[in-house]
């Protein structure tokens, strides 16, 4: 749908939102790559998005889970003393009292408030930031813990199945239905060559060596609000994918954007590298804002986490582009081939610095055990 297109079905649908008020202007807003955000300017600044329904087949079990979590987390901000509507998302109801409103044509829209005086990162500018970010990122998974997790619905089935990842993989590359194999065979087989990582930490889940946790499973920078004044990571956003998942995943989920020395759609290689100076100040601030709760096979295959991540990203980026791009979204042609290359450069990266990654996360694990 063209952008002029899609603004119409927006302010219609932020007319079905109370709170809007009187809207002054809507806008296109973010860089995310799955839903259609919007900034609604209006008595009080909104975000309103249009929910990606190719993806979330079930908005309304994503709106729930989100209803769930939201609401739980504001308890515990409140008893902490905090600004529960600064530091979690605020699900606003439409005047159909419901936590979304599906227009004429199909499509869910929600409404959160707008955390204001923050901004998102896509890449990191100032160490201090991805520090904060990870604090807040452990520190999220902490409040969680006592979540009722049997409660959440699993809004994308086998979302960090890498195992089931590759599967698709293999069956895009057969299937072959946009005829780009030919364009893309090193990139086919290198992560061919590399099955095993593919189900390294499912095997480890499977042998109850590591817990399932709920978690937030997509923990890119650009899912935090920073605060522009203090700079402390003030509000995880993007809880779509909340659900029971690894820890180390969400660790790894934010090396692989945020401690790449590259954006995640670099086409010069040369530039992209696993940053091991952020790579240790993410540890550092994840293993922090984990309060000591992560187990010690949790702790030492939090590299683990990095490479599995950047490689189901990379089959997942590569998969797309062999279907035709109907996942992501893309805004130049070639934009997925291009994304699975930095991941591929990364994981190679890490595989060269595998001994120091491990390193970093035994110094840091040590010096935080002090610290309790
Ligand atoms: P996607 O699933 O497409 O990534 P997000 O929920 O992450 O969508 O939103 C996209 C971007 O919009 C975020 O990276 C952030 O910059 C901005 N954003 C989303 N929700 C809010 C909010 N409540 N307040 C301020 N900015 C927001
Ligand atoms: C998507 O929604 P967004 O842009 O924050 C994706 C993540 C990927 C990421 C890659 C629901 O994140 O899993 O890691 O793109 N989210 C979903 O940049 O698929
Ligand atoms: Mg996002």
């Amino acid at each position: 749908m063209e952008e002029k297109e899609i603004l119409k079905w927006a302010k219609e649908a932020a007319s079905q939102f109370e709170l809007a008020g009187n809207v002054k202007n809507i806008r296109p807003y973010g860089s995310g790559h799955i839903n259609d955000t919007f900034l609604v300017e209006g008595e009080k600044d909104c975000i309103l998005q249009r929910m990606n329904r190719n993806i979330f087949t079930k908005p309304e079990e994503v709106m729930e889970n989100i209803l769930g979590v939201t609401t739980f987390l504001k308890k515990k901000i409140a008893e902490a003393g905090g600004d529960e509507l600064r530091e979690t998302l605020t699900v606003l109801s439409a005047r159909n009292g419901k936590p979304f409103y599906r227009d004429s044509q199909g499509e869910y829209w929600r409404m959160y408030y707008l955390i204001e005086d923050a901004v998102s990162y896509d890449r990191v500018e100032r160490d201090e930031d991805f520090y904060e970010s990870a604090l807040a990122f452990g520190n999220f998974q902490q409040l969680l813990a006592d979540y009722p997790a049997e409660t959440l619905h699993e809004t994308i089935p086998g979302f960090h199945d890498t195992k089931a990842r590759y599967q698709v993989f293999l069956d895009a590359v057969e299937a072959d239905v946009c005829k780009r194999a030919e364009n893309a065979l090193e990139e086919i087989e290198f992560f061919k060559s590399r099955k095993e990582t593919a189900c390294v930490l499912g095997d480890l889940l499977a042998e109850g060596k590591m817990p399932l946790r709920v978690t937030h499973n997509d923990t890119k920078l650009n899912n935090i609000m920073v605060d522009k004044e203090t700079r402390k990571g003030i509000c995880v956003i993007d809880l779509d994918t909340v659900m029971p998942g690894l820890a180390v995943n969400d660790f790894g989920d934010a090396i692989r954007f945020g401690a790449s020395t590259g954006d995640e759609d670099e086409k010069d290689l040369s530039k992209v590298s696993c940053d091991l100076r952020l790579f240790r100040i993410y540890t550092e601030g994840f293993l922090k804002g984990c309060k000591g709760n992560l187990t010690d096979m949790e702790v030492a295959m939090l590299p683990m986490g990095a490479k599995v991540m950047t490689y189901e990203n990379g089959i997942r980026f590569l998969t797309d582009y062999l279907q035709g791009d109907t996942y992501f979204k893309i805004h130049r042609e070639g934009h997925n081939l291009d994304r699975c290359r930095t991941q591929m450069k990364l994981v190679a990266d890490m595989e060269k610095k595998w001994k120091e990654l491990e390193e970093i996360v035994r110094e840091c694990q040590e010096a935080e055990s002090k610290m309790r």
